[in-house]
């Protein structure tokens, strides 16, 4: 799949079509697979494979103890932000084991959401590591949960070393509304990172 622009053919041709590849990312049972099935037009794509009693040593699921099943490859969805502008979502697997996937997952991405549960913060050290190094432009996506403490977003941004254009922002992965602030929010950020990166340096005097 092409992802950037396109012609869309003579019927439309006064109209292109902007297709970005948005990765949603972070720990086990966070919610990834939630926010893409909450905020996806589309029936999505769901590689779930049930959580078995073998498993049960390295999957913690404390704090979503009514978890079954987890992502064994990737979720997929599609949101129009607004007309001519189509998110194409992949949701990544959180265990440990399928990182062997990212990086075909991570291809030709515009940028990615990290989702953070802070009654486990660390979990979402390795996602954020991994754009990062990278050079993927990411924002951070707080999933609320009931019970947890809510931390304003400051706080999770030192929590996290993150730098002040980086954007956090918390949201709950199960609302399609606040789902969808977190996705614009990555895809701000990744349009002004590139045009960063287009402008050159004014020269010294
Ligand atoms: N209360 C609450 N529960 C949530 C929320 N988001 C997800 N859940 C629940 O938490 C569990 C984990 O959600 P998933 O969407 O499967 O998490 P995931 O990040 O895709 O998990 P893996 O793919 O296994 O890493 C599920 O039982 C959800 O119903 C939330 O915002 N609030
Ligand atoms: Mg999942």
């Amino acid at each position: 799949m092409d992802f950037g622009r396109s012609e869309t053919g003579p019927a439309n041709s006064e109209q292109d079509l902007v297709a970005l590849k948005i990765l949603i990312a972070g720990g086990f049972g966070v919610g990834k697979t939630t926010l893409v099935g909450a905020v996806s037009e589309i029936r999505p794509l769901r590689t779930e494979e049930a959580l078995s009693a073998a498993g049960r040593p390295v999957d913690d699921t404390t704090g979503v103890e009514q978890k079954k099943t987890t992502t064994v490859a990737m979720d997929f969805g599609r949101i129009t932000l607004r007309e001519g502008l189509v998110l194409y979502l992949f949701g990544t697997p959180g265990q440990d084991r399928f990182w062997f996937l990212w990086d075909e997952l991570a291809t030709g991405a515009l940028g990615a959401v990290v989702l953070a549960d802070t009654r486990r913060l660390e979990d979402c050290f390795a996602a954020v590591d991994y754009f990062e190094r990278r050079g993927i432009p990411f924002a951070v996506g707080v999933n609320c949960f009931e019970g947890a403490r809510t931390f304003p977003p400051q706080a999770v941004r030192d929590a996290l070393d993150l730098s002040d254009s980086v954007p956090v922002v918390l949201c709950d992965a199960r609302d399609r509304e606040s789902t969808k602030e977190v996705l614009i929010s990555v895809v701000e950020h990744a349009l002004e990172a590139s045009v960063r990166r287009r402008t050159p340096e004014p020269s010294a005097p």
